[in-house]
This record gives structure tokens, sequence and C-alpha cells, in this order.
């Protein structure tokens, strides 16, 4: 690729990166599969780890491991998809106090996203005990966040 195109590539990257998070669903409805797509994919994840916490399936370090990256990736993802004004859109479950009490709301999914990256170091040192102790911590965040902001 020549300097120019390269240019013209990262100042493209970068504004796809900086656009507001509205501008990046065509229509609200997207941004609440997007959010529910996530969701899901993380839980099918987390659910993959927690069967070798309960014993469901033998622990393989390994599958933790890429398992709880992948769940890391996943936790960065879907708060974007909350747009405002997507209470109620849809079949979604989010909870209007989402955008009510918005600050509260970034915390915990801050707090969840550093659960999750905690998570990961547990994985690695491949010790049943540290991923059952860091994991029993993801699930009291994510949790947390639904009782608190998913509508029953
Ligand atoms: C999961 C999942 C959740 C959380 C929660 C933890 O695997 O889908 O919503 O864990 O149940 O209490």
């Amino acid at each position: 690729m020549n300097r120019f195109l390269l240019a013209c590539s990262a100042t493209l990257a970068g504004l796809v990166v900086a656009l507001p998070a509205a501008a990046q669903f065509q229509k609200p409805e997207d941004a609440v599969k997007y959010r529910e797509s996530v969701m899901y994919v993380m839980a099918n994840h987390v659910g993959r780890i927690g069967a070798m916490v309960q014993g469901r399936v033998p622990y393989d370090a390994a599958a933790a491991t890429q398992n709880a990256e992948i769940v890391a990736t996943l936790s960065q993802l879907p708060f974007v998809g909350f747009v405002e004004g997507t209470a109620g859109t849809g079949k979604g479950r989010a909870s209007a106090k989402i955008w009510s009490e918005r600050a509260k709301f970034d915390a915990a999914a801050k707090h969840m996203q550093e659960e999750v990256a905690k998570l990961v170091v547990a994985a690695r040192t491949n010790s049943l005990d540290n991923v059952k102790a860091a994991f029993g911590n993801v699930g009291q965040a994510c949790k947390g966040c639904h009782d608190n902001f998913r509508n029953p």
C-alpha cells in the first residue's frame, strides 16, 4: 500500500471509531439486536467456563483461558448498543434506568469488564481454584447489573 492510501485508510479508521454510538446503527432495533446478540454469545462462553467451575465438564485449562479471552473481548462490545431511546424497543429487557442512571450503569459495565479481565489472569494460571474464585466475582458483576438494569 502506498503512503497516500495508508494515510486515507488511517483517517477512515479514525472516523469510524470517532462516530457517535447512535450513528453505528441504522435504526434503534439494530442497536437492540446488536447488544442482545453480544450478550447471548457472551453468556454462551461464560457458560462453558461455568460448566467447568461446577464440575459438569472436566476442567480444561486451555479451553477455560480461551473462553475467558473471548468473554473479555465481548465484554467491551455491548455498551455502544445502549443507544438513547431504546428502552422497551422491540423485545428488549433493558430498563429505562440505564438512561436515567447512566453513570451508575457505566460504572457497573466497567466493573464487569474489570472482573472479566481478572478472570483471564486467573485462567492463565491454569488453576481451577483461581478460576472458581474469579468466576464467582464475574457472576456477581453480571447479576448485579441485571438486577438493577434489566426488566423482569
Ligand atoms: C451467566 C449469564 C448471566 C450471568 C448471571 C450470573 O452465565 O448468562 O446472566 O451468568 O446468571 O448470576
